[in-house]
């Protein structure tokens, strides 16, 4: 299985501020936990973090014939983006969305995600954890 990691904006700053919200874990370690979760399941990654909505858009749109699945944190754009959505929602691929902190316990303009419609489903708050259950669930959705 090969599957497109996408890391949204803002997402390069884990670790290094705000550790109350999101967490002293640096996103190259959680990368890193990532991909030695991957190789113990047999799965390979190809991961990407941007600030610019176009560029993961991009990365959506080439996963067709790529990638077998889509793990994505859209960060900030889970809450505007309706051409992120529509991106994943034309290339048809499985897509887990992933979010380290609990949308549903923080400021209600966070409680809706443009993108959750168009994934299997959606892990919330459990900090760099989420990532390891979003990226074991999509593996387990893809072999069954
Ligand atoms: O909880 C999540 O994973 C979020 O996707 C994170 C986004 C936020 O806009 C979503 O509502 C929920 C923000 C990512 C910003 O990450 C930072 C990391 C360290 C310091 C500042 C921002």
């Amino acid at each position: 299985m090969h599957i497109l990691i996408l890391h949204g904006p803002n997402l390069n700053l884990l670790g290094l501020r705000e550790p109350a919200l999101y967490g002293r874990v640096t996103l190259d370690e959680i990368n890193a936990r990532l991909r030695a979760l991957a190789g113990q399941r047999s799965a390979t990654l190809k991961i990407v973090q941007s600030n610019h909505e176009g560029v993961l858009i991009d990365e959506v749109q080439s996963a067709r014939g790529q990638a077998d699945g889509i793990l994505i944190n859209p960060g900030g754009y889970t809450h505007t983006s309706v051409a992120l959505r529509d991106a994943i929602s034309a290339v048809g691929l499985p897509t887990v969305e992933v979010h380290l902190s609990n949308i549903y316990a923080r400021e209600p303009f966070r409680h809706h995600s443009y993108i959750s419609p168009v994934c299997a489903g959606t892990i919330a708050g459990f900090g760099w954890r989420s990532y390891m259950l979003g990226l074991n669930a999509l593996l387990d959705l893809l072999s069954e």
